[in-house]
């Protein structure tokens, strides 16, 4: 029996949030709308002028490829019309939205709109990552969205991948669903997702070897002793989500170019974090939980080590040296 997504979100919410009334399987309903309309447009770039850079540069000073504005648009077209939304945070946007339901809106929604934009001309896996907080009464502005990360109501991705997959987690369980192209629904494809307690690959951009941490350096030394395949795709939900059905482990660590690490808290390490930890997995920074993090600004960088709970363990180890 088919089940689509919206009616395992309408289960969740019965089972999990009676008092959502609607609010919150509206909210992710909106999610997979325009990561439907996301899908359609990257299936079809290189066949309309939507290829190269659109002539701007975001927030994070990178040059905006076409897809990324699209993407950013439709995200915020789709999930501004939810009476649900308080507030949206965009990769692509220095500064909050702010909705004309900011004391009304009971969320706010963080989002990466096209993550590994960078792969789109050369036709590599790119994602969308989203992170759902409960707006807080009586606190505005950015203060409102700088929560923790075990204070999310939901996170998950959309892997533009061979097939588009959509991962959510809403704190208890992480499920995967499949595009079917045919009907133009995410279905359940990953009942129960779990990340194995230990895998046999490491994911880390080795470029940047020379200037990890001595600890990193001697846990990928290890790693490779001990027979470890590395694979790294440059696009973090890509290898995210191999990590997440493999094992093993993903890496960002500091490095001399981002010393505070390359990858944003808010709408990159704390959504997947959530994923991880529900499938069974660990997220660090270093020396700390990730979902433990207070963040200081919405568009904040952290290290991030994700994965089975051997490897993410191991390195919390000897990172303490
Ligand atoms: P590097 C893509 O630009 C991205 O933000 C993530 O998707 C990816 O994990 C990371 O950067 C790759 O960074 O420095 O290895 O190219």
């Amino acid at each position: 029996m088919l089940i689509t997504v919206q009616h395992h979100i309408l289960q969740q919410q019965e089972d999990l949030f009676p008092e959502a009334r609607g609010n919150f399987s509206s909210l992710l309903s909106g999610m997979t709308l325009a990561t439907k309309m996301i899908q359609a447009k990257i299936r079809r770039a290189g066949l309309v002028d939507i290829l190269g850079a659109a002539g701007e540069t975001n927030v994070q000073g990178e040059a905006q490829q076409k897809l990324d504005v699209y993407a950013n648009q439709a995200v915020l077209h789709c999930l501004g019309a939810r009476e649900s939304v308080a507030m949206m945070v965009s990769e692509e946007n220095a500064q909050p939205i702010t909705l004309d339901r900011s004391e009304t809106g009971k969320y706010i929604i963080v989002f990466d709109p096209l993550d590994g934009s960078s792969n789109i001309d050369v036709n590599v896996s790119v994602g969308t990552i989203f992170s759902i907080l409960r707006r807080p009464d009586g606190v505005h502005g950015e203060a409102a969205v700088l929560q923790p990360g075990w204070k999310q109501v939901a996170a998950g991705y959309v892997l533009y991948g061979s097939s588009t997959i959509f991962v959510y987690t809403a704190g208890h369980g992480v499920f995967g669903f499949t595009l079917e192209p045919e009907i133009g629904a995410f279905v359940l494809t990953f009942p129960n997702m779990k990340m194995p307690a230990q895998g046999a690959m490491y994911s880390v951009n080795e470029a940047n070897v020379d200037t990890f941490p001595d600890s990193c350096r001697a846990y990928l030394s290890r790693l490779r002793e001990r027979g470890y395949s590395s694979r790294y795709i440059g696009s973090l939900v890509a290898d995210f989500h191999r990590t997440l059905l493999k094992g093993g482990v993903f890496l960002y660590p500091p490095t001399k170019k981002n010393p505070q690490g390359k990858l944003r808290l808010l709408y990159e390490a704390n959504p997947l974090a959530f994923v991880a930890e529900q499938a069974g997995g660990q997220a660090i920074a270093g020396g700390s939980r990730i979902m433990d993090i207070e963040p200081r600004s919405i568009h904040e960088r952290t290290p991030l080590i994700i994965g089975s709970k051997v490897e993410v363990g191991e390195y919390y180890e000897m990172q303490k040296g």
